[in-house]
């Protein structure tokens, strides 16, 4: 990879993964790109509808990039909450994407997620190749993502490649519309009020995992050996299994009059009910040496410090 376009530019992978890229690539080599123009973007910004069929491949032609890092989509409560507008976005954005990566033979990275398993997979230790029967539109989406990305490497030669995200945990950009955002909510309240009401209930495993290990995992997989890799898209990656009590055990440890309370959403209980309670990541160790640096205790003390930063920054 030498000069990157990224797609979802402003989202919660996109922000950290923008800077991340520019710092390993250089700031000229990485285009960052988005619905909406942030009010000071800090590098090369384009404005990108990703349903508009040729903007992409405009956008990957006019800097010559080699690689396109495809990351705009819905995530999964809002896709249920607009599953059109989900569908038009996850697969019409993918689709458009893809054939500017054919037609300028660029490589090509695109998430899947746990969301693409459904109620019939096995639920613990989830092998890489198995029953993918989702419930809800997200997981429509990532599977036919899946299955379209690989049909574009082995009908046209496109070198994607492609990793199924767990909940991702961040502290820079606020995810939105997902499942798993109670997983970084629980951080913000337990600073602000020591409390927090999760609305997933207890004892919901999922598999989770911290930006710093997302991000590496994508330059990671991104910079393999092609010859290795017996598997596209899309590759199990996790940092841990967890459950709304383990994120308050980990963060007692740090404040330890945190009190954590349940008012279950229905709608994301469902969804997280359909997921996998841990997924199996041998496959991605072995063709690509993927490995998480954070367990959840680190994470917990690194987020709980980040944040306190950005909060003391932010009413500065
Ligand atoms: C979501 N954060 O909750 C995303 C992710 C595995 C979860 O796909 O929709």
């Amino acid at each position: 990879m030498k000069k990157i376009l990224v797609t979802g530019a402003l989202g919660q992978i996109g922000s950290e993964l923008t800077e991340k890229l520019r710092s390993t690539y250089g700031e000229d080599n990485i285009i960052a790109s988005d619905i909406r123009r942030p009010e000071n973007p800090s590098g090369i910004f384009e404005e990108i509808d990703v349903t508009k069929e040729k903007e992409i491949y405009e956008i990957s032609k006019k800097y010559n990039v080699d690689t396109i890092i495809h990351l705009a989509a819905l995530l999964s409560a809002k896709a249920e909450a607009f599953p059109k507008v989900a569908w038009e976005i996850n697969m019409g954005g993918l689709v458009n994407a893809l054939e500017a990566a054919k037609q300028l033979d660029l490589k090509f990275f695109t998430p899947s997620s746990i969301g693409a398993f459904g109620p019939s997979t096995p639920k613990d230790n989830t092998p890489q190749d198995t029953l993918q029967r989702p419930t809800t539109m997200y997981g429509v989406n990532k599977v036919a993502g899946e299955l379209l990305c690989d049909y574009y490497f082995s009908r046209f030669g496109v070198d994607t490649r492609g990793v199924r995200f767990p909940g991702l945990i961040s502290y820079v950009t606020a995810p939105g519309g997902g499942t798993t955002d109670y997983a970084v909510e629980v951080y913000y309240e337990a600073i602000r009020k020591g409390a927090y009401t999760s609305y997933i209930a207890q004892g919901t495993h999922m598999d989770m995992m911290y930006m710093p290990d997302a991000l590496n995992a994508i330059i990671q997989l991104m910079e393999a050996n092609p010859d290795r890799l017996k598997h596209r898209n899309a590759f199990n990656i996790t940092a841990v299994s967890a459950a709304p009590e383990h994120f308050a055990s980990s963060i007692r440890k740090q404040i330890p009059n945190f009190e954590m309370g349940y008012q279950v959403d229905p709608v994301r209980q469902g969804i997280a009910e359909s997921w996998p309670d841990s997924i199996n990541a041998d496959a991605a160790k072995e063709e690509w040496g993927f490995e998480a640096a954070y367990d959840i205790d680190n994470m917990t003390v690194d987020m709980l410090e980040k944040i306190r930063e950005k909060l003391k920054k932010d009413s500065a």
